[in-house]
């Protein structure tokens, strides 16, 4: 700030100089100039502050992931546990290559203190953003923040793969965020009296919404209850319980349970499409690990061939659960991979060719036609194939997942949808939501990373429990019976049913 008050205090007398307008111009664009050179140093400081309170955040949740990971592996061998020590250690060198580097920021930042303005002397939560400027004087140390965050990622891909061995979350547990939260809502509704009546049922469509069972689905299952409220002039929460279970099973019933693998279709060909960071690698990791214990030959397409990681990340998956891949040579297209693989898979007597491609949003048209060759390739070199094509959507992402499913759908000729990341999430009825409003079967759920933690669906099993309150930590609900709903939510409800 000193140096900008003494740059403009020089220009200003050189305007009171100037007696030609050329010297003018020179002075004002060096002003520009001189204004963007500091705009471009404050972008730069404020990203690494960033950059770098990120990276410490994710080692936080990678410590987490490693101690959940330690508490799960009292009976695993001894190459797991010394993987896991291994992985924890280089979590700890890490926290502590962040420690010395915010301490080197907070010493720069308190020795440039007195030069300072207050507001920008210290930076709040501790990190100096002088500090930080005086270390974009020092390259070394912002090397280092980067080579950090690769080895973070490098940490979180192991992890993963370590993850492959531990046994798999049970449907109800994955589904917990979920079901805590609708319960909570319902049991705060109900209250003692254990009886829901005809005005109640605005607040459960209401809780049905923030579980995202989105419009078309939460009027629906609404109504059912609506119906059993009519006939009995009340319904408790076990009538509630069996009414959305019967509406729930109908919507998501479908002739075939999951992904099922046709022994007649040799190799049998799995597509995986969706948009960036959904989860289609680590599922196609989990079913590579599946068919393998089942003793199926297995083979991997790398046709994710924008990024070199996506090759070595699904490379990975293929070392610990022992099959086959083909990757990109150099600089080769998707299409050249799935030629290969195709070719590979069906000379080679595979039982199983499952496709990985790069993450892309349906809109980028280039993109789905990319995608649109390398899928007309498979089926050129094989007849019948691909046998399944699959939309991988993040769960964790609500309507979003919705939408995303709605637009590929128009224009990929989906045969099913996986829907991933359902552990961390209290958005569950994105499940339902998806197959009521496309039709499209739900072939699997993904509650976590490890291997195990992918479930063909089963829509008994779901819906089971999806409705299963026992053992359930139930949060203080924002909604209670003396709650009426809002003037602003009652327009809001009355739009959406005039949109049905
Ligand atoms: N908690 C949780 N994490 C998951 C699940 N499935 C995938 N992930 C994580 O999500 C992240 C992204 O997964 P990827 O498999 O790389 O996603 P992708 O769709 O292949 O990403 P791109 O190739 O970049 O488009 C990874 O950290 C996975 O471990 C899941 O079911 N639960
Ligand atoms: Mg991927």
């Amino acid at each position: 700030m000193e140096e900008l008050n003494k740059y403009y205090i020089e220009l200003s007398s050189l305007f009171l100089r100037a007696d030609s307008l050329t010297q003018i111009i020179a002075i004002v664009s060096a002003l520009g100039l001189i204004i963007a050179l500091w705009a471009f140093v404050r972008s730069r400081t404020r990203g690494t502050a960033g950059h770098m309170n990120r990276v410490s955040s994710s080692v936080e949740d990678l410590r987490v992931k490693v101690a959940d990971l330690a508490s799960k592996s009292e009976n695993l061998n001894v190459d797991i546990l010394d993987e896991l020590k291994r992985i924890d250690a280089r979590v700890s060198g890490l926290e502590q290559h962040i420690a010395e580097v915010k301490e080197l920021a907070l010493s720069e930042g308190a020795k440039k203190k007195t030069n300072l303005d207050g507001k920008t002397a210290l930076a709040s939560g501790g990190l100096a953003s002088a500090g930080l400027e005086g270390l974009l004087n020092r390259p070394s140390k912002l090397e280092q923040l980067e080579k950090s965050s690769q080895e973070l990622k490098e940490i979180s891909q192991d992890i993963a793969a370590t993850a492959v061995v531990l046994p798999g979350v049970e449907t109800g547990e994955g589904l917990k965020k979920t079901r805590s939260k609708l319960f909570s809502g319902l049991k705060g509704l109900v209250g003692e009296r254990n009886s829901f009546s005809e005005q109640d049922l605005e607040a459960v469509e209401e809780l049905m919404l923030g579980s995202d069972f989105g419009v078309q689905t939460s009027a629906r299952l609404t109504s059912k209850v609506r119906d059993v409220v009519t006939n009995q002039g009340s319904c408790t929460l076990e009538g509630l319980k069996t009414a959305l279970g019967s509406e729930l099973k109908t919507i998501l019933d479908a002739p075939v349970k999951g992904l099922e693998i046709q022994t007649d279709k040799k190799p049998f060909v799995v597509f995986v499409t969706g948009v960036n960071g959904v989860g289609k690698t680590t599922t196609i990791g989990k079913l590579a690990t599946r068919y393998s214990n089942q003793g199926r030959k297995v083979l991997l397409a790398a046709c994710d061939t924008f990024r070199a990681a996506a090759g070595e990340q699904l490379g990975v998956w293929a070392e610990r659960s022992g099959v086959e891949i083909e990757q990109a040579d150099g600089e080769e297209k998707p299409a050249t991979v799935a030629f290969r693989s195709v070719n590979r898979a069906v000379n080679e007597n595979f039982d199983v060719l499952l496709v990985d491609t790069a993450g892309r949003l349906h809109t980028k048209q280039n993109l789905m036609r990319e995608l649109e060759s390398v899928r007309a390739i498979i089926s050129r070199e094989c007849e019948g194939a691909p046998h399944e094509t699959l939309l991988v959507v993040d769960g964790s992402t609500g309507q979003n997942a919705l939408q995303q499913a709605k637009e590929f759908n128009s224009s990929v000729n989906l045969s099913g949808v996986v829907i991933t990341k359902l552990d961390g999430t209290a958005k569950g009825g994105i499940v339902v939501a998806i197959k009521d409003e496309l039709n499209v079967p739900i072939r699997l759920v993904g509650f976590g990373e490890g291997a195990g933690d992918l479930k063909d669906f089963d829509s008994e099993d779901f819906v089971s429990a999806l409705l299963d309150d026992q053992g359930l930590e139930l949060e203080a609900s924002a909604t209670t019976n003396d709650e009426k709903p809002s003037e602003h939510a009652k327009i809001r409800r009355k739009r959406r049913r005039q949109a049905l």
